[in-house]
């Protein structure tokens, strides 16, 4: 078997000794590397006046680590320009935030030019290539021009729009084109496969076969949903350990017996913050007997400040942070707390434990690890309840969470309202079904899954949709009533039936 080649916008280099438990896709992808080995590729996150056009190397374990630098002129076009202003708001449906500049978009073909141009001597003609986001959409197209023949993945982290949404973006065709280079491109969702076919139909004028391909001068490209994961178990110990740290003992004793309802994530307009600060407004509103009863604590690490759109969702958050605090404090309770900065994964875990809901409530996400972090570090006996926005890719696999429109303030407040008050039986049902399937969808097996489906083609199919359909069927709101209705009979048929539909699909 040949190396393992993955190729990331963002690459850290793990300081020598440091166990890989960072998270993300560093943990994600420790098993796949373990057994075969492999070269991390991609940019150092370091921006040079005057970047020296070399590839910085480092072995850490059996793994490469090759990264570039970015110039200023790169890291504006094709990073916080073309990626950051055009690609991300469009995959997130954002079409008012969209800012198209053909330079940019010149930059971010070139800055792909340069990633296939120093990868490609590093390879060998056995490997495997596993591209990852809308950075480096165009890098298999580079890299094929330049006579790779590899077998070459892509998975998208993000949202896929249909193509009603996408074309709105000028030089959209070019975008869905560049995904032909791929032998298999994967996005998190059913919801997602379905924008992208959709895309891949019109956007190439190209017939999608059964079962998701397209055939295309002698190639195959074929197109699957394998929903992220998170190593739960991980998870659970971690936040199990940190609830007797100082930190989060600190934040309990501040609570002075209040309920804590959390929210974390990266600054960034696609999580919902202002319509999650209404919404909080309006639990305090129309169910005044929470006041002074419960604590809404937002942490909200810094991102992307250099695009303009970020700014004004920094200053619109603080606004109504400071509203809400002016308009309900007392002199001994200030109802929000909102921490501008990241805090550290093992305080974050232990923060989730004890607050008593989790607010995760994006416009639009992929997936969202958040959601299933916070329903992993629950204590099972006394377990917190999850409001989760039904645009989140976690919605699709995780039905007992309380399903809100984030655009929907009073249907929030409701929903948070029921979250506080919710039987401590129904809590427990709630979170026992949602973590019984984290545990079933291992972080590892997920990176497998693409693996195999990229390096296996032929036998993958069947396995892999029987495994993705157990995390991904269709959301419906539950009533507070019905709380345990993915019982393993009710889940066994939900995956006869979609793996049912996608064998049909396939033949
Ligand atoms: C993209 C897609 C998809 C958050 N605040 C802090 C902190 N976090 C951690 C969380 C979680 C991670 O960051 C965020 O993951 P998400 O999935 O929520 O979001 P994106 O960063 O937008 O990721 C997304 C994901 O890719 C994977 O495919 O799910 O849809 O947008 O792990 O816990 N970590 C620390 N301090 C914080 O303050 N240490």
């Amino acid at each position: 078997m040949g190396r393992l080649v993955i190729v990331s916008n963002r690459v850290g280099v793990p300081k020598r000794g440091d166990a890989p438990t960072a998270g993300g896709l560093a943990v994600a992808l420790k098993d796949a590397f373990s057994n075969r080995g492999g070269l991390w590729f991609g940019w150092s996150g370091t921006v040079s006046a005057d970047p020296p056009d070399v590839v910085k190397h480092a072995r850490r374990g059996n793994v490469d680590y090759a990264v570039i630098d970015l110039s200023q002129e790169a890291y504006e076009g094709f990073y916080a320009g073309h990626a950051n202003a055009a690609l991300w708001p469009v995959f997130h449906f954002r079409l008012g935030l969209l800012s198209y500049d053909r330079d940019h978009a010149e930059c971010y073909r070139a800055a792909n030019r340069r990633y296939a141009e120093k990868l490609l001597p590093l390879l060998r003609p056995d490997d495997t290539i596993w591209v990852h986001d809308y950075q480096l959409i165009p890098l298999g197209a580079e890299l094929r021009a330049m006579g790779s023949r590899h077998r070459i993945g892509f998975f998208h982290h993000i949202p896929f729009p249909p193509w009603a949404v996408f074309s709105a973006m000028p030089g959209a065709e070019e975008v869905i084109r560049a995904l032909l280079a791929y032998d298999l491109v994967g996005v998190q969702t059913h919801r997602d496969l379905t924008g992208l076919l959709d895309c891949m139909a019109q956007g190439t004028g190209m017939k999608v076969r059964a079962g998701g391909e397209i055939r295309f001068r002698g190639r195959r490209t074929r197109f699957r949903a394998f929903p992220i994961a998170i190593a739960t178990d991980e998870f659970a110990e971690l936040a199990a350990r940190n609830v007797t740290q100082p930190a989060t003992q600190r934040l309990q004793a501040s609570l002075a017996g209040r309920d804590l309802i959390i929210g974390a994530e990266r600054l960034d307009y696609t999580k919902g913050l202002p319509e999650r600060l209404r919404a909080f407004g309006a639990l305090l509103e129309r169910f005044p007997e929470h006041s002074s009863h419960v604590t809404y604590l937002q942490v909200a690490a810094r991102s992307r400040e250099d695009v303009e759109s970020y700014k004004d969702l920094k200053r619109e958050i603080e606004h109504l942070a400071g509203r809400i605090n002016g308009d309900y404090s007392d002199a001994d309770w200030t109802p929000v707390r909102y921490v501008g900065r990241a805090v550290p994964r093992d305080t974050l875990a232990g923060f989730y434990r004890i607050a008593k809901v989790g607010l995760v409530t994006p416009l639009r996400d992929g997936m969202n690890l958040v959601a299933k972090e916070y329903v992993a570090a629950q204590d099972p006996e006394d377990p917190g309840v999850l409001v989760l926005s039904r645009f989140a890719g976690a919605a699709e696999g995780m039905p007992e969470a309380l399903l809100v429109n984030p655009l929907d303030a009073y249907g929030m407040a409701e929903a948070l309202n029921a979250a506080l008050t919710m039987p401590l039986e129904e809590r427990r049902e709630r979170h026992a079904a949602m973590f019984r399937r984290l545990q079933a969808h291992s972080v590892s097996g997920w990176a497998k899954s693409f693996l195999d489906a990229l390096e296996r083609p032929d036998t993958s199919d069947t396995t892999h949709s029987r495994a993705a359909a157990l995390s991904v069927f269709q959301p419906r709101l539950l009533s507070r009533s019905a709380a345990t209705s993915s019982d393993s009979a009710s889940e066994e048929s939900v995956v006869s039936h979609v793996a049912g539909w996608s064998t049909a699909r396939a033949s």
